[in-house]
């Protein structure tokens, strides 16, 4: 009888299960899991740190529709990948992270990276499960695979124990599941899709805002018809843009805080009314604000502002609803009616007075010039991961998408530290599309390691740091008591290019227009990943707000 063992049962399933990349750092328990990923025809990534495979896992999983795999060590690399987990869970991306961990007869002996991991992942997981024995590892990792991709998409952990691993069952023994077909995708109560046109025609200041949920469902056909029959202005959430074209004439993402603030009808598409939307509370929003919330996740709707709509399901299905209504009564908001002049004054004068900063030569740059340089060279279908607080903020209102799932950024958690791994998982994913890592230089720092994953497998990634010697605001010099210092700061005009010079990549120090502007086009030709420390005006700011996408 020929004879199979666990880590070959945990990557076989894996692969039929349609999880066709994994990264991890290997160890005890865990080698022959990656081996045997390898040889069963998954695409093993060996990371430096196990948050950043955690973070890389997750943006397979939204950017394919299946989840990444990340593989850990016992105990400390398990706790590490609690970050991936963590995010996900905030971001609502599926995922799966594949635990070693230490032999069960050993359990409560102080066992080699004993943890209580089962527990550790519970909080931040859809499911979390120590398989029972080798034969039910297949059913297991389906049950997972299945979990983090129906429903509302979050993260699975499975627990593996080094005996589990290790052992080996008769294959003729072994069953292993049909691979879990795409998620179903509801529908919502034809009532309901009535109700929320009836809504529609009576607004006058209505509003649609996308989120990552309407490009994660790959709804952008049906959203972009929805708004081309309607007409609604509309505006995108961070990870929501491209859905509908960034510039497209009815998008007022310019007008964001106006937009937000006189609306009274907001039709809400796969985006949640959490932080980055400001709760859709007052003052931020209209006190008697109407919605019409669609969402996959039914506990979703509602909250923090009673939803005068629910619709409660897959937002491709529903938005095709929506339109398959419209066909038969048409609803079109007037091109005459007096919020469209509003909204198209304020985004007019924001839009010059954001086009006047990019245009700003100034030596030092600020933020603008930085990005008009990357929006202008960018080729086209360029997927951008922006990381840190300004960089990241005004990044979103300068770098424009056509398409979506092109923008990765911090999320709904705000993590630091997530844009290496989601850079690497976007060129692992995408191997035919460029690549542009835009990282404050506190960002970078989180997981600038990473740059010799990106460099060891020839990744397609142009890494641009946004230099301003600090987190947040920035600073030109160092006090000489360094522990009186500002706690935001950090060595001034650090030559983080150099690091990459080691792993066989190109660094460039630039400071002008000019420089950054001849180091992008060399290092878009380039085959290797390069840096491109640019020092900015460490004074540069998008506007005396915190978040500047966020008040514009
Ligand atoms: C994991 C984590 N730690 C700390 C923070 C707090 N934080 C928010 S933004 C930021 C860095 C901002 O600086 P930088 O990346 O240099 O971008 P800048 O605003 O200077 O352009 C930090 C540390 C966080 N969001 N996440």
């Amino acid at each position: 009888m020929a004879q199979i063992d666990g880590a070959t049962l945990i990557a076989r399933s894996l692969k039929q299960q349609g999880v066709e990349v994994m990264f991890g750092i290997v160890g005890f328990p865990v080698f022959g899991i990656a081996f045997a990923a390898q040889r069963e025809g998954i695409k093993y990534v060996g990371m430096r740190n196990e948050q950043s495979a955690s973070y890389a896992a997750a943006a397979v999983g939204y950017l394919t529709g299946r989840p990444g795999a990340c593989l850990v060590v016992s105990g400390p690399g398990m706790i590490h990948a609690i970050a991936g987990l963590s995010n996900a869970w905030a971001n609502c991306w599926p995922m799966i992270v594949i635990g070693g961990a230490s032999i069960t007869y050993q359990d409560g002996q102080g066992a080699f990276q004993e943890a209580p991991q089962v527990e550790s992942a519970r909080l931040y997981t859809k499911w979390t499960a120590r398989p029972d024995s080798a034969l039910r590892i297949p059913a297991f990792i389906e049950q997972a695979v299945r979990t983090s991709i129906y429903g509302r998409p979050g993260a699975v952990y499975l627990d593996f124990p080094d005996d589990l691993i290790a052992a080996k069952v008769d294959e003729a023994e072994v069953s292993f599941p049909a691979r879990c077909p795409e998620p179903p995708r509801p529908h919502a109560e034809p009532s309901e899709i009535a109700r929320a046109i009836e809504l529609l025609r009576t607004a006058e200041r209505p509003l649609v805002i996308i989120g990552k949920g309407a490009a994660y469902s790959r709804a952008e056909d049906e959203v972009r018809a929805f708004i081309e029959a309607t007409q609604l202005p509309f505006l995108s959430s961070p990870m929501g843009k491209g859905v509908v074209p960034d510039e497209h004439p009815l998008s007022v993402a310019p007008g964001r805080a106006l937009a937000l603030g006189e609306a009274d009808v907001v039709v809400l598409l796969g985006a949640r009314l959490n932080w980055i939307m400001h709760f859709g509370l007052p003052p931020r929003f209209a006190d008697n604000v109407k919605t019409i919330q669609i969402d996959i996740a039914a506990e979703e709707i509602g909250r923090n502002v009673p939803a005068a709509v629910g619709l409660v399901g897959d937002l491709k299905s529903i938005v095709g609803q929506l339109n398959d209504a419209l066909e038969k009564t048409p609803f079109k908001f007037p091109a005459d009616a007096p919020w469209r002049a509003i909204l198209n004054e304020k985004v007019e004068t924001n839009k010059q007075s954001v086009r006047a900063m990019m245009d700003d030569e100034s030596v030092p740059m600020g933020y603008y010039r930085v990005f008009r340089e990357i929006q202008e060279q960018a080729p086209p279908g360029s997927i951008i991961q922006a990381e840190g607080a300004q960089t990241m903020d005004i990044s979103r209102s300068v770098l424009m998408h056509d398409e979506p799932r092109l923008r990765l950024d911090a999320g709904s958690f705000g993590t630091m530290g997530v844009g290496l791994g989601q850079a690497i998982a976007a060129a692992v994913v995408h191997p035919d599309k460029q690549v542009i890592c835009v990282e404050g230089d506190s960002a970078f720092g989180f997981s600038g390691m990473e740059v010799e994953t990106a460099c060891r497998y020839k990744l397609n990634i142009v890494f641009v740091i946004v230099n301003n010697n600090s987190i947040g605001g920035g600073i030109k010099e160092l006090p000489l008591d360094r522990f009186a210092a500002p706690p935001s700061g950090y060595t001034i005009d650090a030559g983080y290019e150099k690091m990459i010079e080691g792993f066989g990549g190109k660094g460039y120090k630039v400071r002008t227009p000019e420089e950054f502007s001849a180091a992008f086009k060399q290092a878009l030709d380039d085959e290797m990943p390069s840096i491109i420390n640019v020092l900015i005006d460490p004074s540069a700011r998008a506007k005396p707000q915190k978040f500047a996408w966020l008040t514009q």
